[in-house]
């Protein structure tokens, strides 16, 4: 078999010079910098599912939000959740191993980590849009075939798809059966749960839906076949952005990240004032709302209003299935969190926030220590996850009222149609949809419950992202040296200023955020910290 994995892997030879990193949401970079790390991604998921008991692994090829040009790999641990992360660590070291010595490196992992080659591995795989996909899949197949690890292919997926699919064929046939082994049982699974969590209510008007190009866009059309017609008093989708034919469509001038980051509809919109509209991301693991207000203009409902929306219907709904003096209940934030939505939390809703890394493995670990844990990130990317406890809760309590009873319906549907392996920006969608139905909310309403802090994003390209070096949950810079101070001068200077630099995990880039009193202060701040940071940046090459 050695001889069979180094003959395969010199057809996908390491590119000199070139060092790689499991970052944020594993492997990600120009597409042709791939070939090698794909096929050495195949090898990890064999010695995963072997350690694992031959338990299916999961392995996605997306760049999700990244430009046409990039592509990534990520792998999914059994039950759906992101690679356990000491894995990363190993991950990272195949990938950079030298061609002559891959197979010594793979098999002294194999013995570090106790694995015995002769157990069975298992995995699956998908890919999104991006025309780079197809030959990379060949490259993890050849690497899935040489350390003789049985695969399927699912072609074209969504990100939280293939999770979807990893949970439900490890569970299949157990009492956590998660759900039928195929594309069409995520359908049946979300327009079911759909259609129970909304209770004969209904949505007032159309939802634009922005595909960003990906492959959200034809997936969600196939969703719609499954979910009750506008004749019904189902859903009226406006589907926009689903070109996936022009490869160099994808995430331009559209989707989730576009929308966050600029702060405006994308310009192919036509929605008109007050319609409710949403942004999906390259791979539809993310989702942002958003509406056009004729007398504020352009109203961002990002991840933060998402997280408080759930939060609160959640909340709502335990105390009128009379459970939440058992059910501890708290949301999960990063250092993007508009600072108005974490006041809002803690103080108007009473719930506990807890402050991660960026990453949706941080926040979904952290999620997992309450009996609902709402995670969202500013940027779209979250969902809610429910303990055994607060499942059994939900599917064991007699209720004494019909109104106990219909809180306790609601919630059990809500555990069915909410991902509980990632965030997912369809399962997100029907969840946003069902609350503002049961509330009789506009995008207007929701977006009153609290005003944001004017906030600025900014991408800052510098010569090495890694000299920036940070702590504390990523809000404050331990190196370079001394540019936390420099960054905290310029913060003192504005009212409710806040401010942090981190280096991406998914892009070659520093990320500045700020927030202030004023729109013109925000983007001031943040102004000032990117050129504090390009000047650093250029200082310590
Ligand atoms: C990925 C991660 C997210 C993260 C985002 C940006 O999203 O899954 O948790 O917020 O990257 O990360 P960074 O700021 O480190 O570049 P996606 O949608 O691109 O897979």
């Amino acid at each position: 078999m050695d001889e069979a994995i180094l003959a395969a892997s010199n057809k996908h030879p390491k590119p000199d010079g070139k060092v790689f990193q499991y970052g944020t949401a594993g492997f990600r970079m120009k597409a042709n910098l791939l070939d090698s790390v794909v096929f050495r991604v195949g090898l990890i998921a064999a010695l995963r599912s072997r350690k694992l008991g031959g338990q299916t692994i999961g392995i996605m090829i997306t760049a999700s939000h990244n430009p046409p040009e990039d592509n990534g790999v990520k792998l999914v641990d059994p039950m759906g959740d992101m690679l356990e992360s000491s894995w990363e660590q190993y991950s990272t070291e195949l990938a950079n191993a030298a061609n002559e010595d891959l197979v010594k490196v793979y098999r002294k992992l194999e013995q570090d980590l106790r694995i015995d080659p002769a157990t069975p591995a298992k995995a699956i795989f998908a890919r999104d849009t991006r025309a780079s996909g197809p030959a990379l899949v060949k490259a993890l197949v050849n690497a899935l075939k040489e350390s003789g690890t049985e695969y399927t292919d699912y072609g074209l997926l969504t990100t939280p798809q293939l999770h979807y699919l990893t949970r439900c064929t490890n569970t299949e046939g157990t009492p956590q059966s998660y759900g039928e082994v195929s594309e069409k049982g995520y359908y049946e699974k979300l327009s079911e749960a759909f259609v129970r969590a909304m209770d004969g209510k209904t949505t007032k008007g159309a939802l634009t839906v922005d595909c960003a190009n990906g492959v959200g866009g034809p997936k969600l059309k196939e969703l719609l076949k499954y979910l009750p017609t506008t004749v019904d008093g189902g859903l009226q989708i406006n589907v926009i952005n689903d070109d996936v034919l022009n490869p160099d469509s994808l995430n331009s001038e559209c989707g989730a990240d576009f929308v966050k980051t600029k702060q405006r509809s994308p310009p192919s919109s036509k929605a008109a004032s007050n319609d409710r509209c949403c942004s999906l991301d390259g791979d539809a693991d993310r989702i942002i709302f958003y509406f056009n207000d004729p007398e504020h203009g352009f109203r961002l409902l990002d991840g933060d209003k998402i997280a408080t929306l759930a939060a609160t219907f959640i909340g709502d709904l335990t105390r009128a299935a009379r459970l939440s003096d058992e059910l501890r209940i708290g949301v999960v934030q990063t250092a993007y969190a508009n600072g108005a939505s974490t006041n809002y939390v803690e103080k108007t809703l009473g719930f506990p926030v807890v402050c991660t890394p960026t990453g949706v493995k941080w926040l979904h670990h952290a999620a997992t220590k309450f009996d609902v844990g709402v995670y969202f990130e500013a940027n779209g990317h979250g969902t809610v996850v429910f303990s055994p406890q607060a499942l059994k809760a939900f599917y064991t309590t007699k209720p004494e009222s019909p109104a106990q009873a219909t809180a306790l319906n609601t919630l059990q549907a809500l555990s069915e149609l909410i991902n509980q392996t990632v965030g997912d920006a369809l399962s997100d969608m029907l969840l946003v949809e069902t609350i503002l139905a049961h509330k009789v909310w506009t995008p207007r309403e929701w977006d009153t419950t609290y005003i944001d802090l004017p906030n600025r994003l900014v991408r800052v390209e510098v010569n090495d992202r890694n000299i920036f070096k940070t702590t504390n949950a990523e809000r404050k810079l331990v190196e370079p040296h001394g540019t936390q101070q420099q960054l905290d001068s310029l913060v003192a200077k504005f009212k409710d200023g806040r401010s942090f630099a981190r280096a991406s995990g998914t892009e070659d880039a520093v990320r500045v955020y700020a927030e202030a009193a004023t729109r013109s202060e925000a983007d001031d701040l943040a102004r000032q910290v990117a050129a504090l940071v390009r000047q650093e940046g250029s200082i310590h090459m």
